[in-house]
Formats: C-alpha cells, structure tokens, sequence
C-alpha cells in the first residue's frame, strides 16, 4: 500500500494525481488519521487464519463481496459517482482487495487530499467520522470484501455533515493526537 497527497487538478479521477515531485504519506502517518491496514494473500481469503484472526480480534462479523466493474454492477455510473462524493459514515469502513485495484482519498488535519492506493492483498480500516471517498484506477476494476461489526449499514453522509456525533468525536480523536 502506498500513500501520497494529490494535486488539485480536475483531471479524471481515475490518475494518480500526484503532486510534482511526489509528497508520500508514509502508514505511521494514515496511523495518525485512525487509518490502520493490513497486507494479506488474497489467493487465500476463503480459508485465511490471518484474515480469521483479524476479524475475530476486531469483531468484523459480517461480509460481503462486491465486484466494481462496468458489466457487472447494478447503477455502476451512479455507483461511482456518489463513492467519489466526499462523505462520512457513522461506522467504520472496513475494506480488502481480494483482485484489482483502487484509491481510497482521506482528508488530512489542514483538509488535504491524501490519496491511498489498495492493491490486491490490502485491507484497511476508515474510522467512523472521517471524510474520505472513493474511486477506481485506471484499471477500472476491483473486487473488494466489505466487513463490518454486526449488521452493515452503508449510508454516506455527504459533506457538511459535521454535526454528526462520529464526526465530532472523530475530530476530537484528531485534536488529541496531532
Ligand atoms: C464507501 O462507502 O466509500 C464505499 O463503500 C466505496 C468503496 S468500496 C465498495
Ligand atoms: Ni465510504
């Protein structure tokens, strides 16, 4: 996994957006934001006694595996369009790329993208609270496992959503921290 802040071009979401030269962001740093990840053998994930242990320690008792692909996913443009949407949840995201790839985009103290490329074999886990979003590569594919603590609940909160109690709490997790 790796990590970098991104430039503030309008170009398809899909680049890398690297700033010139590029400013990484090391996993001690994502650590510091409530961002922890893991690197797994995802040829593995079905019989898996670290991806057991994981889960288990963390109580993600649910999963599910969504293919992010043009043929496959109902609404796939719409799809993409709101996880790319600046948002929040209440819980946290956890996510493991069993095949392809992706960014995950998370803000940083001062509000600067940090973009954090998962490929096969990466997991990671966003704190509930912290505004981030989503997109695809220019591969344009990802199979991903989602987990979560008891019954899943996806709904995004789209920026502002700072009255939430995730948020304010994630903000002063933030303050305590840095
Ligand atoms: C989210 O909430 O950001 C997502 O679920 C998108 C990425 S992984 C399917
Ligand atoms: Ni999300």
């Amino acid at each position: 996994m790796e990590a970098w802040y991104m430039d503030e071009s309008a170009d398809d979401q899909r680049k890398p957006h690297r700033l010139q030269p590029n400013l990484p962001v090391t996993l001690k740093e994502l650590e510091q934001f409530g961002v922890f990840s893991w690197k797994l053998d995802a040829d593995k994930y079905e019989d898996d006694p670290e991806l057991q242990k994981i889960r288990k320690e963390r109580n993600y008792s649910w999963t599910d595996i969504i293919k992010i692909q043009k043929d496959t996913l109902p609404n796939y443009e719409e799809k993409i369009r709101s996880f790319f949407q600046e948002h929040i949840h209440l819980d946290d995201e956890i996510r493991y790329i069993l095949d392809g790839s992706g960014y995950f985009d998370i803000r940083d103290k001062d509000d600067k993208w940090i973009r954090i490329a998962m490929m096969k074999g990466d997991m990671i886990t966003l704190p509930a609270g912290i505004y981030h979003r989503f997109t695809l590569d220019e591969n344009n594919y990802a199979k991903v496992m989602r987990l979560f603590v008891g019954e899943p609940v996806w709904t995004p909160y789209y920026r502002p959503a700072d009255e939430f109690e995730a948020r304010k709490k994630y903000v002063h997790f933030l303050n305590q921290v840095l």
